[in-house]
């Protein structure tokens, strides 16, 4: 049995690693959360204190971070300011906890020899064209284009020369965007499904062309626990589930599996800078690793999703009227 510490592991992608490790595994993990506006305690509720320990604390906060490495076999890093959204509006936390707090997270690896992977995303390479037949492959070029995703791109650059100058055991993953339970309702599915619930018309950016790449959050986990299990030290995974869909057609299936009309949505103002397409390639990890997803059908994973904020009000009530808030004021 390996003890995991696990950054971030009170919001939505973390939690779901949480619960898919002790599903899956017989680990032991520590979850290290500041518990921010994203991070719900909530999401961890249910599993056994036997196998999950909770600590809330700052991934920037040197001294605690070195306590807790020092008890673990492995981490695995989650934690960040997530949303794009707000990195337009305040991108200094951005910098905090991406850049600083990755920082930290590599020096302590470094002193205690500990193995570490860490978790980023397909916005690192920036945005395809719609017509454009690539996909991101882990040679793909860095070009991000938002606060959010440059700060995850200087991460992922710190991890790659923590590597190779100190030697630190650390892999790094790049994936598609994530669907499934626990996401914060400012994100695209859950705030359109949300609003669906309180008869709010679910909002589409500028034509709703944009097109992303979904992949259920469980898949997320069993990949990360493949790099974990057999992901060689230095290399990047891209991880996707070939699951690409434009925003206005999720908008529509959205409406239609919650038995409103296709058409009941409102065009809002675009997102400054919005990357019109991202797409993974996810040979290498599915060949070289023999990792697969599971959730193949976009529309039944959509459908257990809404199914799950349908029934878990309490879980996101609570954000919704400050998002809403939020967004109005933008115009959004
Ligand atoms: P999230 O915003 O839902 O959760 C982030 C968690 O990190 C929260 O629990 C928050 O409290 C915690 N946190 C934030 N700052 C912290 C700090 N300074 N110290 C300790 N904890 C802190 O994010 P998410 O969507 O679950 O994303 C998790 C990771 O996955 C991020 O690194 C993100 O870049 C990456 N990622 C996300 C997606 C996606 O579709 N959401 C896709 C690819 C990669
Ligand atoms: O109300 C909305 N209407 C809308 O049309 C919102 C909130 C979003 N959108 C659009 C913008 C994007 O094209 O939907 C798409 C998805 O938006 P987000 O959920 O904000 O995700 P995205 O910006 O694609 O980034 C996500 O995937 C990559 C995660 O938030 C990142 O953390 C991850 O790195």
């Amino acid at each position: 049995m390996s003890k995991l510490l696990v950054t971030g592991g009170a919001g939505f992608i973390g939690s779901n690693f949480v619960h898919h490790v002790v599903a899956h595994t017989d680990h032991h993990v520590t979850v290290l959360d500041a518990l921010t506006y994203a991070g719900n305690l909530d999401s961890l509720a249910g599993l056994p204190e036997d196998r999950v320990t909770f600590v809330k604390g700052d991934i920037t906060d040197a001294e605690l971070v070195d306590s807790l490495f020092s008890q673990v076999d492995a981490v695995v890093h989650y934690a960040a300011e997530s949303h794009n959204d707000n990195s337009l509006h305040d991108p200094r936390p951005f910098l905090d906890t991406n850049i600083i707090g990755t920082y930290t997270l590599l020096e302590a690896a470094r002193r205690h020899d500990r193995r570490l992977h860490h978790i980023s995303t397909d916005e690192v390479y920036g945005d395809l064209e719609l017509d454009d037949p690539a996909r991101f492959t882990e040679s793909t070029p860095y070009n991000p284009s938002s606060p959010y995703s440059s700060t995850k791109a200087g991460s992922d650059l710190l991890v790659r020369a923590w590597v190779r100058s100190f030697g630190v055991r650390a892999t790094i993953s790049n994936c598609s965007n994530n669907y499934g339970p626990y996401q914060h309702v400012e994100k695209f599915i859950p705030r359109q499904i949300t609003n669906v619930i309180r008869g709010i018309r679910p909002k589409l950016y500028g034509a709703g062309e944009n097109v992303r790449d979904w992949i259920h959050a469980d898949d997320h986990s069993s990949a990360v626990l493949t790099i974990l299990d057999r992901g060689e030290i230095g290399e990047t995974y891209l991880i996707g589930a070939d699951g690409e869909k434009n925003n206005k057609d999720v908008v529509e299936l959205i409406l239609e599996l919650m038995g409103e009309p296709a058409d009941a949505y409102d065009h809002v103002t675009d997102r400054a800078g919005h990357d019109l397409r991202y797409a993974i390639d996810s040979t290498k990890l599915r060949t070289e690793l023999g990792w697969a997803p599971t959730y193949g059908d976009f529309e039944a994973g959509l459908a257990a999703t809404i199914q799950w904020y349908r029934d878990n009000e309490s879980w996101w009530a609570p954000s919704k009227d400050g998002v809403e808030a939020f967004y109005a004021s933008k115009g959004q």
